[in-house]
C-alpha cells in the first residue's frame, strides 16, 4: 500500500507538470482526492488492515494527501498567474498609437451658398429675419397683392393644408411680419426653405430655398435697388460683372424687373453657362407695391421701398456648374465631398 502511496504521488507530480489550466488541476484532484478518488479509496480500504500497519500507512497516507494538496495549490497558483499575465498582455493599450480620423462633414453647398449671399447683405446692413414654413393664405397671397383669382394660388401650384394655410412658396411672408411688428426705416433679408406643386425636373423642384429681401426708408427709389442689386452681383460673381434690368412683372412689386449678369465664365462672348447670349438671369426685384406697404402698416406718403427674391439652388448651380437640381437633395456623399 506504501509503494501505491507512492505512485499516486508520483503520478500526480507528472499529471500536474502537464497541466495547462485551473480547470485541468481541479480535474486532477477530483481524480486523486475526490469521493471517488484513488487516494480516497486507499483511506477508505484502510479499515482491514492491521492496527500496526494501520498507523504506518495511514500517517504515510497522511503525507502524501498533504503534500499533493500543496502541489495542487501551488500548480493553481501558477497557472493563475500564468493566465493574468497572457490576458494582460493580449490586451495591453498601445497609448502612443495615433488616433483613428473621423471624417469631416461639409456644409451643404445649399446651405454655403445661403451663408455666402447673407454674408454679402450683411456687409451691406442688411438683417437677417425667419419665419414659418407653414403660413396663412393671407400672409402668402392677400398682404402681397395677389388677388382672389392670381394664378399662383391655385391648388395645382401651392400646397395647401387648410383652406387658410399652406406652405409658404416664397418667404414675402416673412417680410410682411417684419413690416407689421418694425418701424421703418428696415433693410432685412429672409433665407428659407419654400414650396411649389411642381414635378422635379433637371430644374424644378418641389422645395428648394430663397433668400428674399426688403428695403423700406424714407427716399428710396429705383437707384438705391439697382445699386444695392448690382454690388451684390459683383461680390458674387467677380468684380467685372455686369448687370441688365429687366422690365417684369410681379403683383407685389411696381415697377418690377428680372435681372441678368454678364456671364462669369465667358465674361460675355457666349458659352454653355449663359446658352450663348452673354446673360444669365439670377434674381426678380422691384418697388415695393403701396398695397403691400399698407397691409404692412407703412404711411405710403412717408415712406417707399424696395424688395428682391434670389433662387439659391439657380445661384449654387450657376457657381458650381451643377447641371441638375435633384443632386442637391440626393444625399450622394460623391457629390456633396466636392464643395469641402
Ligand atoms: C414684400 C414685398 C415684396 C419679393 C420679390 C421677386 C421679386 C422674385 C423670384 C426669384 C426667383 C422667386 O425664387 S424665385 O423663383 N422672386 O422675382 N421676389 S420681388 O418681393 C417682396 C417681398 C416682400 C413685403
Amino acid at each position: 500500500m506504501q509503494k501505491q502511496l507512492i505512485t499516486i504521488l508520483e503520478e500526480t507530480k507528472n499529471q500536474l507538470s502537464e497541466a495547462d489550466s485551473p480547470e485541468a488541476v481541479e480535474e486532477i484532484r477530483v481524480r486523486v482526492l475526490g469521493k471517488k478518488g484513488r487516494l480516497t479509496e486507499i483511506l477508505r480500504s484502510m479499515g482491514g488492515l492491521a492496527a500496526e500497519e494501520r498507523k504506518t500507512v495511514g500517517k504515510k497516507a497522511n503525507e502524501v494527501r498533504a503534500e499533493i494538496e500543496s502541489l495542487l495549490e501551488a500548480r493553481r497558483k501558477e497557472l493563475n498567474l500564468l493566465k493574468k499575465q497572457a490576458q494582460l498582455a493580449a490586451e495591453v493599450i498601445d497609448v502612443t498609437e495615433p488616433g483613428r480620423v473621423r471624417g469631416l462633414g461639409v456644409k451643404h453647398p445649399v446651405t454655403q451658398t445661403i451663408d455666402e449671399m447673407s454674408k454679402v447683405f450683411m456687409n451691406m446692413g442688411f438683417e437677417v429675419v425667419e419665419g414659418p414654413e407653414v403660413e396663412t393664405v393671407f400672409m402668402n397671397f392677400d398682404a402681397l397683392n395677389a388677388g382672389p383669382n392670381h394664378p399662383s394660388r391655385d391648388l395645382t401650384d401651392t400646397f395647401y393644408i387648410t383652406d387658410k394655410t399652406l406652405l409658404r412658396t416664397q418667404t414675402s411672408p416673412v417680410q410682411v411680419r417684419t413690416l407689421l411688428s418694425k418701424e421703418p426705416p428696415l433693410k432685412v433679408i429672409s433665407p428659407g426653405r419654400v414650396f411649389r406643386c411642381d414635378t422635379p425636373d433637371a430644374t424644378h423642384s418641389p422645395v428648394f430655398h430663397q433668400v428674399e429681401g426688403l428695403v423700406v426708408g424714407e427716399g428710396i427709389t429705383m437707384a438705391d435697388l439697382k445699386g444695392t442689386l448690382s454690388e451684390f452681383a459683383r461680390q458674387m460673381f467677380g468684380s467685372g460683372t455686369k448687370t441688365k434690368f429687366r422690365p417684369h412683372h410681379f403683383p407685389f412689386t411696381e415697377p418690377s424687373a428680372e435681372v441678368d449678369v454678364s456671364c462669369f465664365k465667358c465674361g460675355g462672348k457666349g458659352c454653355k453657362v449663359c446658352k450663348g447670349s452673354g446673360w444669365i438671369e439670377i434674381l426678380g426685384c422691384g418697388m415695393v407695391h403701396p398695397n403691400v406697404l399698407k397691409v404692412g402698416g407703412v404711411d405710403t406718403e412717408k415712406y417707399t421701398g424696395f424688395a428682391f427674391g434670389i433662387g439659391v439652388e439657380r445661384i449654387a448651380m450657376l457657381k458650381y456648374e451643377v447641371d441638375d437640381i435633384r443632386l442637391f437633395y440626393e444625399n450622394d456623399e460623391r457629390f456633396l465631398k466636392q464643395f469641402k
